[in-house]
């Protein structure tokens, strides 16, 4: 390993050791002071190289913050930070006066399940361990999916309710829907915004859209959570191709893990093969060449081109025709085709709103140039993917640990220290 690497592998498992709190990882010490839900699965996935325990843990700790109809929360509160330390914090999500809270403060919205996967690789890595592991997972990880399947599903695919289940925030495909919902400046008479304390404005969401963004949390809690209400009265319903993706690869790992403990993989294939060809029939756009979201509430496809469009090729039974335009649209115009450009934006180079340093309206993010990385691999196309994964090196050899980067000139944005960077910095140099 050359010197730069085994610089940014030391920082790395600093960062990964400085954001541990005892039984978990926060994102960032300073942004996000919390557990977070799908972080918390990328970090696991660079944390087994480390310390495979403290993998398990992260997992095992966030698996207890599940509510009692299986939705695993965004965001599970640590005690010991105050209330005001993030917004929305305990006191906005009130999840303990929901009946089936879990022991400790959540929010009440979700994130997309990658845990599954970063399970199955943690329990690989276990050892002997493994299955004991892989047997505690399990439910919690089935209930997870369960949750999806009867609570969320809109038809045959998943449909959210706020663009922070979409993990893409602040994603323009989310323009047009969220911006029907009004933005009620007033709100900030009563919320104060934390985010702006710790990262520059112009990296980060307009009031307006913050605004929005708290009025929809508001309007899903004061429903109680109930998904049959939210749905029908929903300001903001997406049905978005990256969480519906990793839903379906999600299925995919719970069947490797079903069969590390003597359990029937089949139900999981079969849930994977039915997402993919829902996928494929509701949003796949051979005009747009990859798959779009879709605002549930109108019917209508999204014709924004976002990195979650490109996230399906993580799944092995697309076919091969979107396989091969997926392929031609990551290496065109939009997103790898023009000089200079470092793993895969978040969103559309040539789009007038494509905004190379605020958050995913542009930058490069590593979580979702590693999902497209693999689901190169998955293809066959190692070559590609080795490339994406080179770039993340050099983006973090360049500029740190950050949270994420301009896919041109490869500055670093956002927070810094951030663990999913670090986390998957350590899982690509230990060859993944
Ligand atoms: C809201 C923690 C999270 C990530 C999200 C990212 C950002 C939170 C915020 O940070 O969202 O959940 O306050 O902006 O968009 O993907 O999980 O890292």
């Amino acid at each position: 390993m050359d010197l730069d690497r085994q610089r940014v592998l030391r920082d790395a498992i600093q960062v990964l050791i400085r954001n541990w709190h005892g039984h978990a990882t926060v994102p960032s010490r300073s942004l996000y002071p919390h557990q977070w839900s799908w972080d918390s699965a990328f970090i696991a996935l660079g944390l087994q190289h480390v310390s495979p325990r403290r993998a398990a843990l992260e997992l095992l700790s966030l698996f207890g913050a599940q509510w009692a109809d299986g939705r695993i929360p965004h965001i599970a509160f640590n005690p010991a930070v105050p209330d005001e330390a993030y917004f929305p914090g305990p006191s906005f999500w009130r999840s303990g006066d929901r009946a089936g809270h879990p022991p400790i403060a959540t929010s009440g919205i979700i994130q997309p399940p990658v845990h599954a996967i970063a399970a199955a690789a943690v329990s690989d890595g276990l050892g002997a361990d493994g299955p004991a592991f892989a047997a505690r997972a399990y439910p919690a990880l089935v209930t997870q999916n369960d949750y999806v399947r009867r609570h969320r599903t809109l038809g045959r695919l998943a449909a959210l309710v706020h663009p922070w289940e979409t993990g893409l925030d602040n994603s323009p495909a989310w323009d047009a829907p969220l911006h029907a919902v009004p933005a009620d400046l007033s709100l900030f008479d009563t919320y104060t915004r934390r985010d702006l304390h710790h990262a520059r404005g112009s990296e980060r969401p307009t009031n307006e859209d913050y605004a929005r963004y708290i009025r929809l949390a508001l309007a899903y809690r004061d429903c109680g959570y109930d998904d049959a209400i939210a749905q029908s009265s929903a300001e903001f319903l997406v049905v978005d191709p990256g969480f519906n993706a990793l839903w379906a690869w999600s299925e995919l790992a719970l069947a490797a893990l079903a069969r590390s403990i003597e359990r029937d993989p089949e139900p999981h294939l079969a849930e994977a093969a039915r997402i993919t060809a829902a996928m494929v029939e509701e949003l796949w756009s051979s005009e747009r060449g990859l798959f779009l979201a879709k605002d549930a509430r109108s019917g209508r496809l999204l014709p924004e081109r976002s990195v979650a469009g490109l996230v399906p090729l993580l799944l092995p039974g697309l076919p091969a025709d979107v396989v091969r335009v997926l392929r031609q649209t990551l290496a065109g115009d939009c997103f790898r085709g023009q000089d200079g450009v470092r793993g895969v934006p978040s969103f559309d180079l040539t789009d007038p709103r494509y905004d190379p340093r605020r958050y995913w309206r542009g930058p490069t993010w590593l979580n979702t140039t590693w999902l497209v990385a693999v689901g190169l691999e998955t293809h066959g196309d190692a070559q590609l993917a080795d490339r994406l994964k080179a770039d993340i090196v050099a983006l973090v050899v360049k500029a740190g640990m950050r949270e994420y980067f301009d896919p041109r000139t490869g500055s670093g944005h956002g927070t810094s220290s951030f663990s999913w960077s670090a986390a998957l910095l350590v899982h690509i140099l230990a060859g993944r």
